[in-house]
C-alpha cells in the first residue's frame, strides 16, 4: 500500500516535545559577547550627535559602535533593481537622518546579555526632528521628502493610472465603487529574530541565523558586508515560525556579524518581542479602490483595482507586492474587462515585507469584498453572483487578461462543496429567522472564492529546486534539501517521498537542510513552492539513485539490468522471475556511495484554490463579532500528507481570520508605535476561533511527477475576507455595506450608527 496521501504523524515533534528544539539563541558560543541595537525614539529626524560616553563607562560594555563606525559598508539597496527606486537604500546602522522609530542607529556590545539594555539607555542621541509621513495617502504628494535623492516618496509604480480606460464600465446597469483597506499588520513568529557569528582564522564567517533558507540569507549577508558568498557558511538552527518575514536577512544580522569580525570574538543577538514588532517587517498594508460594474442578473462586466501600498521606511519586497496583487487581480472569474494599477509609497513606519499569500490575499480581499458590495447592491444572494462568474472548469493552462497562467482549475465545485458542507440554505434560513424576530444577535454568512500562485520562481527555465539521496550501507538513507522547514513537516513528507520509491521506513530516513557548506544551493521556503518543486526534486532523486542502484545490482547478480524488478518491500532488487538472485541497496551502497542530486525544474507556478464560508455572530448592541464556523475547500492537487496539509490550512485559516477580527498596527500622527507588545497587539489565540471545518477537493496538476500544487498559505488567502463578509452580511438588513478591517467592536458599532443615520 501506498504511504503517499496517508496521515503519517510528524517525525519532527518527539524532539520538540521532550528536549525541545535548538534555536539561534541556544548557540551559546565560547566567548561570546552580547549585541544590543540601539534604536530610533522618533519617527523621522535628522540625527545631530550620538553622545555614546556614558554608555562606554557602564558595566560589561565592550564597545559601543554608531553609523559612523560602518562607514565602510554601503546602505543596503531595495531589491527588484530597476523597479524600485535605487535611491531609497537603507543603511545598516542609521548615521544621519533615522525613518522610523525603531530604526537601529547604534549597537552596544556587552559581555552579559542584559547589560547592553542597561547600557543601551545611556547613549544620548540628539534629534532634529523632522515632520512624518505616516499616512500612505498622500504620501506621494508630500512635501515631506524621505530620501531627498529620489525625488519623490514614490517608491514603485506598476501599470499607469494615466492609462485607465475611461469607458471601462460604460453598459453596466450597476457600478459600484469603495475604498477598503487592507491593514497592516505584524507576522509576529514565537521566534523572534535573532544572530550569532563566528570567524575563523581562515576569514571565513560562520552564521547561525533563524531564516527561510539558509542559501539566500547567505546571499544577502555577503552582499551587506562585502564578501564573496564562498566565504561565508549559513547554519540554520530551529526556526520558531517566520511566516514570510525571515527570508534573506536584515541589516541587524549584518551589524552582528560585523561585530564579531572587529572584536576578534563570537557575538551574539536575539531581540526581545518589543523590538520584534518595531523591527521585523510588517506584512500587508494597502489601500484599494475597487470598482465594479455589471448587469441587474448578476453578471460582472468590469472590474478595476487601483492599489496604494505602503513600503515603510525602506522598501523592501513590501514595496513589491502589488506586482503580485495585480497579477492575481481577477482571481477565479471570468470578468470580460479588468485593470489594476498602483504605486508603492515610502512612509516613516516600520518596513513592509512579505507575510504568509505575500500580495496574494490582498487581491482576494479586494475582490470578495467587490464581489458582495456587487451583490447587496443589485440584492442577489452572494453565491449566486459568483456562481455566474467564476471561470468553467479546465485542465488545460488557462491565461488571464494580466498573464497568469492557471495550470488546473474547477472553481465551481470548490464553491458547491464548501456551501454544502456549510449547509448554505439552512444558513440563510436561520438568518432570516433571526433577521424577523428582530434578534440582538444577528447571524453573518461570509463567502470568499480564491485562486492564488504558488512556486513562482525567478529562475530563468522555470522554478527549480535540488535534492540529494543517499542510501546508506545500514539501509537508512539521507537526504538533502534545498528547501527549508520552519514548522511545514518537510522532515516526514521527504522521507515519506523517499520512503515510497526506495522501500526504507519512514523513520530511518534524515532529512538535512540549512547549512550552505553541505547545500550550497537551494530557494528555501516560501510562497508554498516546497513540497511541488523541493518534495518533487526528492522523488526525481530517488528514481534516479533506483537506476543507479539497478546498474550496481546488474553487475552484481551477472544479469541484464533490464530484467531486474526492484521490490520496495524488501528494498532490493531481484531478476524477474526468480527472487532468490537478489540484492539490497543497502548492500550496493557497501563499496561506492549510493547517491543521486537532482534538480526538478517546474514549467511553471501552480494555482491552488477554494472556497471559503464564515459563519458570525454580531452583537448589534455593542458590535462584538464571534466567529462561529469556518468551512472551507482548499485545493491544492494531489495532497501527500493530509494531516499536515490540514495543519497549514488550519494555521492559515487562524491567521487570516485574525486579520479580518483581530490584528492591526498602529501608529500615532508622529508615527509613533501604539502596537509594540503583545498587550496592544492583539494576535489571534484558540479562544478566538472555533474548530475548522475542512472539506476535501484534489484537482491535480501536471506540472510536476506529483500531482501538487502549495497549501501552506491557502487558509489565509481565502478565510480573510470570508470572515468579513460573514461580519459585514450580519448587518446588510440594517443597511451597512462595508466595515473595513479588522473588524473590533468600534468599527462595527459605528458601522451600525452611521447605517441608522443613513449615511
Ligand atoms: N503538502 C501536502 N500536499 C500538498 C501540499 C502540501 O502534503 N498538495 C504538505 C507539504 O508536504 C508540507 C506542507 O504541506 O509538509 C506545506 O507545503 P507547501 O504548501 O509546499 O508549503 P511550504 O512548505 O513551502 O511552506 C511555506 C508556507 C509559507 S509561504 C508560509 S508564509 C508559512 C507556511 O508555509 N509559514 C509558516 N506555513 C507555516 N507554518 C508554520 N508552522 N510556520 C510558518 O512560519
Amino acid at each position: 500500500m501506498s504511504i503517499l496521501g496517508t496521515r503519517v504523524v510528524r517525525t519532527e515533534d518527539p524532539r520538540f516535545l521532550t528536549t525541545g528544539g535548538v534555536y539561534t539563541d541556544d548557540m551559546r558560543l565560547p566567548g561570546a559577547c552580547h549585541v544590543h541595537f540601539v534604536r530610533s525614539a522618533v519617527a523621522h529626524a535628522r540625527i545631530r550627535s550620538v553622545d555614546v560616553s556614558a554608555a562606554l563607562e557602564a558595566s560589561g560594555v565592550i564597545a559601543v559602535f554608531t553609523g559612523a563606525d560602518l562607514a565602510d559598508l554601503p546602505a543596503l539597496p531595495p531589491p527588484m533593481p530597476g523597479m524600485i527606486n535605487a535611491e531609497m537604500g537603507q543603511p545598516l546602522l542609521a548615521a544621519d537622518v533615522v525613518r522610523y522609530v525603531g530604526e537601529p542607529l547604534a549597537v552596544v556590545v556587552t559581555e552579559g546579555r542584559y547589560q547592553g539594555e542597561d547600557a543601551g539607555d545611556l547613549v544620548d542621541v540628539d534629534y532634529d526632528a523632522l515632520p512624518a509621513v505616516v499616512d500612505m495617502a498622500g504620501a506621494a504628494a508630500s512635501g515631506t521628502v524621505l530620501f531627498p535623492a529620489a525625488g519623490s516618496n514614490v517608491a514603485a509604480t506598476f501599470g499607469d493610472p494615466a492609462a485607465l480606460a475611461a469607458g471601462l464600465f460604460d453598459g453596466c446597469e450597476v457600478v459600484v465603487s469603495r475604498t477598503i483597506v487592507n491593514q497592516r499588520v505584524a507576522p509576529a513568529p514565537m521566534e523572534t529574530r535573532a544572530a550569532a557569528a563566528e570567524w575563523g582564522p581562515d576569514g571565513r564567517l560562520t552564521a547561525w541565523i533563524p531564516n527561510q533558507g539558509a542559501q539566500g540569507t547567505r546571499g544577502a549577508l555577503a552582499g551587506m558586508l562585502g564578501l564573496d558568498p564562498a566565504q561565508v557558511r549559513i547554519v540554520t538552527p530551529d526556526v520558531g515560525g517566520a511566516f514570510g518575514a525571515k527570508f534573506g536577512a536584515d541589516p541587524e544580522h549584518a551589524v552582528v556579524c560585523w561585530v564579531a569580525r572587529r572584536l576578534g570574538r563570537p557575538a551574539r543577538w536575539a531581540e526581545t518581542r518589543n523590538e520584534n514588532l518595531l523591527g521585523m517587517t510588517h506584512g500587508r498594508a494597502q489601500r484599494q479602490a475597487v470598482t465594479i460594474g455589471g448587469s441587474r442578473d448578476g453578471r460582472v462586466a468590469a472590474y478595476r483595482l487601483e492599489i496604494l501600498q505602503d513600503s515603510g521606511a525602506y522598501p523592501k519586497f513590501g514595496a513589491f507586492l502589488p506586482a503580485l496583487t495585480i497579477l492575481m487581480a481577477p482571481g477565479p472569474y471570468a470578468i470580460p474587462r479588468a485593470e489594476a494599477v498602483a504605486t508603492s509609497v515610502v512612509t516613516n513606519t516600520t518596513p513592509v515585507g512579505a507575510y504568509r499569500g505575500a500580495g496574494r490575499p490582498e487581491a482576494t480581499a479586494a475582490l470578495e469584498r467587490a464581489m458582495d458590495l456587487f451583490a447587496a447592491e443589485i440584492g442577489l444572494d452572494p453565491a449566486e453572483v459568483r456562481r455566474q462568474n467564476l471561470l468553467p472548469a479546465f485542465s488545460e493552462p488557462h491565461t488571464t487578461a494580466f498573464g497568469a497562467v492557471y495550470d488546473s482549475g474547477d472553481y465551481g465545485t470548490a464553491l458547491e462543496r464548501a456551501l454544502i458542507a456549510a449547509g448554505y440554505e439552512d444558513l440563510r434560513a436561520e438568518q432570516a429567522k433571526r433577521r424577523a424576530d428582530g434578534d440582538v444577535v444577528q447571524l453573518g454568512i461570509g463567502l470568499s472564492c480564491y485562486v492564488e500562485i504558488t512556486g513562482p520562481g525567478f529562475e530563468e527555465g522555470g522554478p527549480r529546486e535540488n535534492a540529494t539521496v543517499e542510501v546508506h550501507p545500514d539501509g537508512s538513507a539521507t537526504i538533502l534539501t534545498g528547501t527549508s522547514p520552519h514548522g511545514q513537516g518537510h522532515v516526514t513528507v521527504w522521507a515519506m517521498l523517499a520512503s515510497e520509491k526506495l522501500g526504507i521506513d519512514v523513520d530511518k530516513i534524515t532529512v538535512k537542510w540549512g547549512d550552505t557548506d553541505l547545500i550550497p544551493e537551494g530557494g528555501g521556503t516560501g510562497g508554498s513552492r516546497s513540497l511541488q518543486q523541493g518534495g518533487a526534486a526528492v522523488q526525481q532523486a530517488a528514481d534516479e539513485l533506483l537506476e543507479v542502484a539497478r546498474q550496481r545490482a546488474a553487475s552484481e547478480l551477472e544479469a541484464n539490468p533490464a530484467d531486474l524488478v526492484f521490490d520496495p518491500g524488501t528494498s532490493s532488487f531481484a531478476v524477474a522471475g526468480d527472487p532468490d538472485a537478489a540484492v539490497p541497496l543497502a548492500r550496493l551502497a557497501d563499496r561506492e556511495r549510493l547517491l543521486v542530486r537532482a534538480v526538478f525544474v517546474a514549467p511553471g507556478p501552480t494555482f491552488p484554490f477554494g472556497a471559503h464560508v464564515a459563519v458570525a455572530e454580531v452583537d448589534t448592541e455593542t458590535g462584538q463579532a464571534v466567529l462561529r464556523r469556518v468551512v472551507t475547500v482548499d485545493d491544492a492537487g494531489t495532497v501527500i500528507n493530509p494531516l499536515l496539509a490540514d495543519g497549514q490550512r488550519h494555521g492559515g485559516i487562524a491567521q487570516g481570520a485574525a486579520q479580518a477580527l483581530l490584528e492591526e498596527v498602529v501608529y500615532d500622527g508622529d508615527g509613533n508605535p501604539l502596537t509594540a507588545s503583545f498587550a496592544d497587539y492583539p494576535f489571534i489565540t484558540a479562544t478566538e476561533v472555533p474548530s475548522f471545518e475542512l472539506a476535501d477537493m484534489e484537482t491535480p496538476t501536471s506540472y510536476n511527477p506529483l500531482g501538487a500544487k502549495g497549501i501552506g498559505e491557502a487558509g489565509t488567502i481565502g478565510s480573510t475576507p470570508a470572515v468579513q463578509n460573514a461580519v459585514i452580511d450580519a448587518l446588510a438588513h440594517l443597511g451597512v455595506r462595508h466595515i473595513d478591517m479588522p473588524a473590533s467592536p468600534q468599527r462595527i458599532w459605528q458601522a451600525l450608527q452611521s447605517a441608522a443615520a443613513g449615511s
